[in-house]
């Protein structure tokens, strides 16, 4: 089978855990700047996979940005396509647009998608989507235990970054009653929600710096509705790896609707990250520029300079006040 825009069957949790259970050599797939979840989910469907016999690589386009390593499992994610291997399936985890996954040489073989984006663009054989879920990870681990997998630490833990992180530990509106049992089932079998959270809260002296760098930057429009801050170029070389921390600087100031945080690309380039605190849909904003992502969470590039990007940025994101 191949890989192409919307062709994807839509299937449900129990096919798509019968696609898992008929298949035996997997090459799992995340996407370009990984986050919290996308590591969390490959690390963890990889563990399952494993235990139940089965072969599997994990593949992303970029590495796993250090502070997502207390998952001792990241260590053997893959960035560059594994030689000499015999795939009979590909497993794709939050990953909504095959342009995130890399350039990569996929195998044409049998094809999974597990995504929690709205926007998924059906590039797959098939596609299991929950677009109401907090994170991949929520549906995976409800796959697991609907199987009755009994899961270790590291993969309870997996399972819990990746579903604390998408969902701002458990602050976000994409927090539901199901979000919090399936973090609630998972510390019941191991996980540590203590040593995730110091080692995630862990910030190096240049993160300090670079916080102070970006809050120094805020500023608003619309009596305060539209904040953006900048992470530039000095910011970006202090820690641009973990980037996507900063959007929460816009994003709490006060009657804050939507938050932008503007990094540094390169001169003619600047990627923003979006954050959207009530009703504005973010995703569709930032898909005015060819970006994407979820009605909160999202991003998009715009090929200018920080000031010449801002007012066409300004100007589009007053329509979804
Ligand atoms: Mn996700």
């Amino acid at each position: 089978m191949s890989l192409a825009l919307n062709h994807a069957k839509e299937i449900g949790k129990k096919e798509a855990w019968d696609f898992l259970m008929s298949h035996h050599r997997f090459l799992l797939v995340g996407h370009e700047h990984p986050d919290g979840d996308d590591v969390g989910s490959i690390c963890a469907l990889h563990n399952v996979l494993v235990k139940l016999g089965k072969e599997a690589d994990m593949l992303l386009p970029d590495p796993v940005p250090h502070v997502y390593r207390l998952i001792k499992t990241a260590a053997l994610v893959h960035t560059e396509m594994p030689e000499g291997k015999d795939y009979d399936a590909l497993v794709f985890t939050d990953l909504g647009n095959l342009e995130r996954g890399g350039n990569f040489n996929f195998p044409d073989v049998d094809s999974l998608c597990i995504d929690h984006h709205r926007s998924n663009e059906h590039y797959t054989d098939y596609l299991y989507l929950q677009y109401k879920y907090a994170a991949t990870a929520e549906m995976l681990a409800e796959m697991f235990f609907d199987a009755g997998i009994s899961m270790d630490e590291d993969t309870c833990n997996a399972l819990y970054m990746a579903i604390g992180t998408d969902s701002g530990f458990f602050k976000f509106s994409c927090t539901s009653a199901h979000t919090l049992l399936m973090a609630s089932k998972l510390v019941a079998m191991g996980a540590k929600p203590d040593y995730i959270a110091n080692r995630l809260d862990e910030k190096t002296e240049e993160a300090m710096k670079c916080y102070q760098l970006v809050a120094g930057t805020v500023h608003s429009y619309d009596d305060g509705k539209i904040v953006i801050a900048y992470m530039g170029k000095e910011a970006m070389e202090l820690d641009g790896e973990n980037s996507d921390y900063y959007a929460s600087i816009p994003r709490c100031i006060k009657g804050c609707q939507i938050a932008a945080l503007f990094k540094y690309k390169g001169e003619k380039e600047t990627r923003i990250s979006l954050r959207s605190t009530e009703h504005a849909n973010v995703g569709d904003l930032a898909a005015e520029f060819g970006g994407g992502g979820h009605w909160k969470a999202s991003g998009c590039t715009i090929h200018e300079s920080f000031s010449d990007a801002e007012p066409l940025f300004v100007k589009a994101a007053e329509k979804y006040l």
